[in-house]
């Protein structure tokens, strides 16, 4: 079939839409215990049209790839920045990167990894998001890269005893062994399933990761810290309804590790590939959605407020995403919840932005709070702008079973099991990396 590729048969269990469906109901069920009940019955979900990415505010029609440029897309940009994420400042005028320290034997041998502190003021005392960059020792570079952020802190994505411990506030959780905010010795690779850093390594990428708290502590602290605080003008005692939110800062974050990776002469600039999971991967689809230098854009099981449509109100609603974490969007987004249709926008219209560039959205069959069909549809409704300007877009009219790789220059990919990333998620990750920028 025309832009999808089977895997191999032990990845492979192609089922129909109908099991596949009930298959899920069943197997979610019983995971979403604390989370607030919402829709999980395609039967219940509403009638609703979605705003058409090719019309101009003023009703006219975007006929060709100029008038998609010149501006709808600016139209577009500047919907999510006043109405979703809110507006980020640019790169700094001072920022600085200092490489502190090369390990040449990381990962058993097979990767030198850089410790680069991205320090935005240009004060090794200011504030500052620590990148942690792995590049293959087997062959010579420059190598294409994956960048992406992290929840636990870099020494978490690997059990590795010199790597740094996150410096400031971390998030408690069970599986990082974190109870008062702190990053302990025993949380030393506890996200590593996550990142797949031998079999990327392999493959001959690079992986750089900073550690999202870093750039903003994810709690609803009124933004007195972070990167929201540097900005900030003292002056003022209020936040405007479109100022950005702690999504908008991650991808503003991820956007100044691409201004590192660009002056690395170990990594391909124009190679870079941004990937996010869950509230991550809403920033990574952000971040790719603004930024062009990205040349490809990953979103895994990024949900509400990222890749799923909104108006299905199929899992997590803007209601319940604004509630459990009001930092997260600007002002302006509260103002749609139960009002979805009146968004004159919806998340295809961010993956649109991507456009003509690749753009891979990946699902988990049993994450229905993040509503994979929503997160396709989204991929579909992108489709006609990555046909006006000159792509193949979606390569499938129907949502494939799971482990099979849609690679068209809209990707998608659906694998069994919950929310997560795990080396199913990388592998097709980088079978579309490998596609789209080797060619
Ligand atoms: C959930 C949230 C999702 C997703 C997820 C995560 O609680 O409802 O939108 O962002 O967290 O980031 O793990």
């Amino acid at each position: 079939m025309i832009g999808q590729r089977s895997l191999p048969s032990s990845r492979r269990a192609v089922v129909s839409m109908t099991s596949w469906f009930l298959g899920v109901a069943i197997l979610a069920s019983p995971a979403l215990g604390q989370r607030a009940k919402t829709n999980e019955d395609e039967a219940k979900v509403p009638a609703y049209t979605l705003p058409d990415p090719l019309v101009l505010s003023g009703g006219e029609r975007v006929r060709d790839a100029a008038t998609w440029n010149a501006k709808r897309r600016p139209e577009i940009v500047a919907l999510f920045e006043t109405q979703m994420y809110g507006k980020a400042p640019g790169r700094p005028d001072g920022m600085t990167f200092v490489v502190t320290k090369v390990v040449k034997d990381a990962l058993g041998g097979k990767a030198t990894r850089k410790e680069v502190s991205v320090l935005f003021t240009g004060k090794p005392d200011g504030p500052r998001m620590d990148l942690l960059v792995y590049v293959p020792n087997q062959a010579k570079g420059p190598f294409p890269a994956f960048v992406g952020l992290n929840f636990d802190g870099n020494h978490g994505v690997d059990p590795d005893p010199r790597i740094p411990l996150a410096r400031g506030w971390v998030q408690n959780n069970p599986r990082a062994k974190i109870t008062d905010h702190k990053a302990t010795e025993e949380s030393r690779g506890s996200e590593s399933s996550r990142w797949a850093l031998e079999r990327v390594i392999d493959r001959g990428f690079a992986v750089a990761t900073a550690y999202y708290g870093d750039i903003d502590p994810d709690f609803d602290d009124g933004f007195q810290n972070g990167v929201h605080a540097l900005f900030s003008d003292p002056g003022k005692d209020h936040r405007s309804a479109d100022a950005w939110g702690s999504v908008a800062a991650w991808a503003w974050g991820l956007r100044r590790a691409m201004d590192y990776l660009e002056t690395d002469p170990s990594i391909n600039g124009k190679r870079v590939a941004v990937m996010g999971h869950s509230r991550l991967g809403k920033a990574a689809i952000w971040a790719g959605a603004q930024d062009t230098r990205f040349a490809v854009v990953i979103s895994n099981d990024s949900g509400e407020g990222g890749a799923a449509l909104s108006r299905r109100k199929f899992g997590e609603t803007t209601r319940v995403i604004n509630t459990a974490f009001p930092h997260w969007f600007c002002g302006n987004y509260k103002q749609y919840m139960d009002r979805e249709d009146e968004m004159p926008f919806d998340q295809h219209m961010l993956v649109a932005l991507v456009a003509p560039r690749p753009v891979l959205i990946c699902s988990a069959a049993e994450d229905l709070w993040a509503d994979p069909k929503g997160e396709f549809l989204a991929g579909k409704g992108a489709d006609p702008v990555y046909r006006l300007l000159g792509t193949e877009g979606l390569g499938v009219r129907d949502m494939p079973g799971t482990n099979v790789l849609v690679w068209s220059r809209i990707g998608y990919h659906i694998r069994p099991g919950k929310h997560d990333v795990t080396n199913t998620d990388w592998d097709a990750f980088m079978d579309f990396a490998e596609r789209h920028t080797t060619r």
